[in-house]
């Protein structure tokens, strides 16, 4: 096929760049591109001179890791220190960087990177043609940069009212928001629940009156409040400020992306995302695991749903129906883990904490940061450098505005690494500074690799990497030999049933969702952007069993409230990362000597542990994902697979099955109510099923303007 993929590039290459010649090129190769095999299906140039291509790829080596060191440190300074200098300072540094990266995809794209002798430069190449939308022409290229951005910055400008008071009228006197709060264990003594502050009457103008963000205002009252109307308001609210002037640009943005995915090679930009993880039955393999992680999310469903009725009633939540969005604690409901005080096991036995003794203890963000070096040390592994405890942000600073998202940052240099945390003394903080730690400690082990490898062995490594080493930490039995945790008198079972519902929350419950963001991406790219918030809604409850708690129409954009949408970052990662992180743990318990249930593995101290999460480090993305999984595996599989998060939770399972011995139904089922929630009206636009025809000539029309 690669040979009828050749004659195809030279014949369109030397066509003339006309716009019918350009239309027909990207409709036949979008044709031809969907019978080729994942490893040859980008674009590919004719150039066959391999020691020019090498020669290319160490200039390329050289001239990106100073470009890159450029554009990190004008983004570290402008997070670390947001004005509008540095944010000026930013921007003409992405620029520079954008030509940069236009400039050399064009001369990678001009090689057959097929015919290089060398396998690691073949890699190289294709890495740096196959990610890029280079291949946009100039003016669609600054396009859909300006979309992006300009999305990002809708979304992140989105603020509502509190609670029950309209907008700002001068004429309406104010009360306090400050009311009918419940109390609760969140209330922590350095991380207060902060009730969001009442208006001013004495100085309207400085009110910040209708200015709550979602990170923090909107996230806290979703996650600690349990009244429903406030919280229907809050999910609606946030919606409202997002979707609707989302909507038309990222129905662009999808058309551009597009475009660049077909002029690279690929099908639409469904298909060129995922491509980095280099697997031709990629969808298959995902709904797979989805499907082997479902019984035990219903096992978890249905519990939940069962207490949520018990606290809500009947009339909020139907006892074998799907839950409604608002009532799990966050704003997609990817994450349960705030409504543990709704759920918990054995509420009269402890749920594991150890902020009080590490507040008792004197803990300071240095000192948090000091153990998780510790952690990594004590495997092996190797130390932060000195560059990093002088350039890191490790608290927020005073006096100046910040950006507190913990975030850990390789400056593409082989010598600066740093983290950015507003850290606290709470184990949450704790937890966190060990998974960033891993983060650095990844960056370290493949320093010495070229630029283009310096990343996880596919987009879901890093990640997965850096919460294995967390389960080792946020486990009791970790956290009792750094001193942290005691077990007094409490039964071991009710603790570690606790323990487990925590982790289920976080991880099991998290999984449907992580599953769906990319689902609905890629069916838009695919599809087409008709019917896009129906489509977004079908999916919820399909695999998430979740409805919306009020009707919503295609005016609506509930996709847009989810930044990884709006800001072009793919998700699945966050799904694999999630099944991966168990699979890693497993192993590394596995070397470590460890025996006993997967949730007590503490590899804390063992040098085997380590020196196989070097393996899996050292190489980057120099090697394909499958082979470090088989190594890692001493040649088990070379596939992810959730085996080992279904192991961890295997008590809380066996649990669950007791729990929800008397339910009708484990899972859920819809009826016609559910559906009409989010199902277009008759009449009301295009229906599902548009001819593949119309949709087509969308496409290529579009492909024309
Ligand atoms: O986006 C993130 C991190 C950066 S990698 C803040 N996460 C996903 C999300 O917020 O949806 C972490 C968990 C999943
Ligand atoms: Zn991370």
């Amino acid at each position: 096929m690669s040979v009828v993929f050749d004659i195809l590039t030279v014949v369109f290459f030397k066509m003339d760049a006309g716009r019918s010649a350009l239309a027909l090129r990207v409709l036949l190769l979008a044709f031809f591109t969907r019978h080729v095999s994942t490893e040859d299906y980008f674009r590919m140039g004719v150039n066959t001179n391999s020691a020019e291509a090498m020669q290319f790829l160490r200039e390329y080596d050289r001239e990106a890791s100073g470009m890159c060191y450029r554009v990190t440190m004008s983004q570290w300074r402008f997070v670390t220190n947001i004005t509008e200098y540095n944010r000026r300072r930013m921007l003409e540094e992405l620029t520079l960087s954008s030509k940069f990266e236009r400039l050399s995809w064009r001369k990678a794209a001009a090689y057959d990177s097929s015919r290089l002798p060398d396998p690691q430069s073949r890699r190289q190449l294709t890495r740096l043609v196959q990610a890029s939308r280079a291949a946009l022409p100039d003016d669609k290229f600054a396009e859909i940069q300006q979309l992006i951005t300009e999305m990002k910055e809708i979304y992140n400008s989105a603020k509502i009212c509190p609670y029950g008071q309209k907008p700002y009228d001068p004429h309406v006197p104010r009360v306090s928001y400050n009311q009918d709060f419940p109390t609760n264990q969140y209330q922590l003594a350095n991380q207060p629940y902060q009730h969001y502050q009442p208006f001013n009457q004495e100085n309207p103008e400085n009110s910040n009156y209708c200015d709550m963000q979602l990170d923090p205002e909107i996230s806290r009252i979703l996650a600690h409040s349990r009244i429903e109307s406030e919280l229907l308001y809050v999910w609606k609210s946030f919606r409202d400020q997002t979707g609707p002037k989302l909507k038309n640009r990222f129905m662009r943005y999808v058309q551009l992306a597009n475009q660049a995915a077909v002029e690279t090679g690929f099908r639409d930009a469904g298909d060129q995302m995922r491509a980095a993880y280099e697997d031709p039955s990629f969808r298959a393999s995902v709904e797979e695991m989805y499907n082997q992680v479902a019984p035990l999310y219903k096992q978890l469903f249905t519990y939940v749903r069962r207490r949520l009725v018990q606290r809500y009633g009947e009339t909020a939540v139907r006892s074998d129906g799907p839950i409604p969005a608002h009532l799990l604690g966050n704003m997609w409901a990817q994450n349960w883990k705030s409504i543990t005080d709704l759920v918990m096991p054995f509420p009269q036995s402890p749920n594991v904490d150890v902020t009080a003794e590490m507040l008792r203890q004197g803990f300071t963000p240095l000192r948090m940061f000091q153990m998780a070096e510790d952690f990594y040390t004590s495997l092996g592994l190797k130390p932060a450098p000195p560059e990093f405890w002088r350039g890191s942000m490790l608290a927020r600073p005073p006096q100046r505005s910040v950006q507190c998202t913990a975030s850990a940052w390789d400056f593409c240099n082989r010598i600066d690494y740093r983290i950015k945390q507003c850290t606290e003394v709470t184990m949450q903080d704790l937890i966190s500074t060990h998974h960033e730690m891993a983060h650095i400690q990844y960056y370290l082990q493949y320093a010495e690799q070229p630029q283009l490898f310096r990343d996880g062995a596919n987009p879901a490594f890093h990640e997965a990497v850096a919460n294995a080493a967390s389960l080792s930490v946020y486990n009791l039995p970790h956290l009792q030999r750094v001193g942290l945790y005691q077990n007094k008198s409490h039964d071991p079972y009710e603790v570690s049933m606790n323990f487990l519902m925590t982790m289920a929350l976080e991880k099991v419950a998290y999984l449907p969702f992580a599953f769906m963001v990319d689902q609905w991406r890629w069916s838009v790219f695919e599809d087409g952007v008709q019917n896009m918030n129906n489509r977004w809604w079908q999916m919820k409850l399909r695999y998430q069993g979740v409805i919306p708690p009020m009707p919503r129409t295609e005016n609506d954009f509930d996709p847009g409230s989810k930044y990884h949408i709006v800001s072009d970052q793919e998700y699945i990662k966050y799904f694999l990362a999630t099944i991966l992180e168990f699979q890693i743990f497993e192993q590394l318990c596995s070397v470590s000597g460890h025996a006993g249930h997967l949730h007590e593995c503490d590899i804390y101290r063992s040098r085997d542990a380590g020196r196989l999460l070097s393996e899996i480090m050292q190489p980057g993305s120099s090697k394909p994902a499958s082979e470090l999984i088989r190594t890692m595996t001493k040649g088990k599989t070379n596939r992810i697979s959730p085996e080992s998060l279904v192991k961890y939770f295997r008590p809380l399972e066996l649990w669950l099955r007791v729990q929800n011995r008397d339910e009708p139904l484990i899972g859920w089922s819809s009826n016609y109510h559910d559906v009409a929630l989010f199902a277009p009206q008759r009449g009301a636009g295009p229906a599902l099923d548009t001819p593949l025809v119309l949709t087509c000539l969308v496409c290529v029309i579009g492909y024309l303007l």
